[in-house]
């Protein structure tokens, strides 16, 4: 009985590897996108907001990995990004965060009142990808 459960085990085992190529194929011709995990647009929030950051069709990797289809994530605040700052280094700055080891949550300070919170990716050089890998901008109210 117990062998016939490690077989049934082991079998399962050896499917998945099989099972999440198949699942993973179709991620890599859809364009990559970065999303808020954990709020939306039009959410009402408290100070600190912890704020999960989502990638798909992306691999997370540290700021000066230099690896085809990798990056990591920046989080602007109440601002965007000119068409002269999109051809730079994204900025960093109190309004431009940078999660530069490959982090994929923050937890940040926000004054009571309407945001708006953008994530954008950058590349092992904090450059924009071609195309840019950007959320859509939206507003929080801070309670
Ligand atoms: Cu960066």
């Amino acid at each position: 009985m117990i062998r016939n459960l490690i077989v049934a085990a082991m079998s399962i085992l050896f499917c998945i590897p099989f099972v999440a190529r198949a699942a993973d194929a179709p991620v890599a011709v859809t364009p990559a996108k970065a999303f808020f995990v954990n709020i939306k647009d039009g959410d009402t929030v408290t100070s600190p907001l912890k704020i999960a950051f989502g990638i798909s069709g992306m691999e997370i990797a540290p700021a000066g990995t230099d690896k085809p289809n990798t990056g990591h994530f920046h989080l602007l605040i109440d601002t965007e990004l000119t068409d002269d700052q999109k051809k730079l280094p994204i900025p960093k700055d109190e309004q431009h965060l940078h999660f530069g080891k490959g982090q994929t949550e923050a937890s940040i300070d926000l004054k009571s009142g309407k945001h708006t919170l953008q994530i954008v990716m950058g590349d092992g050089n904090h450059m924009l990808h071609n195309p840019p890998v950007m959320s859509e901008k939206i507003t929080v109210t801070v309670r």
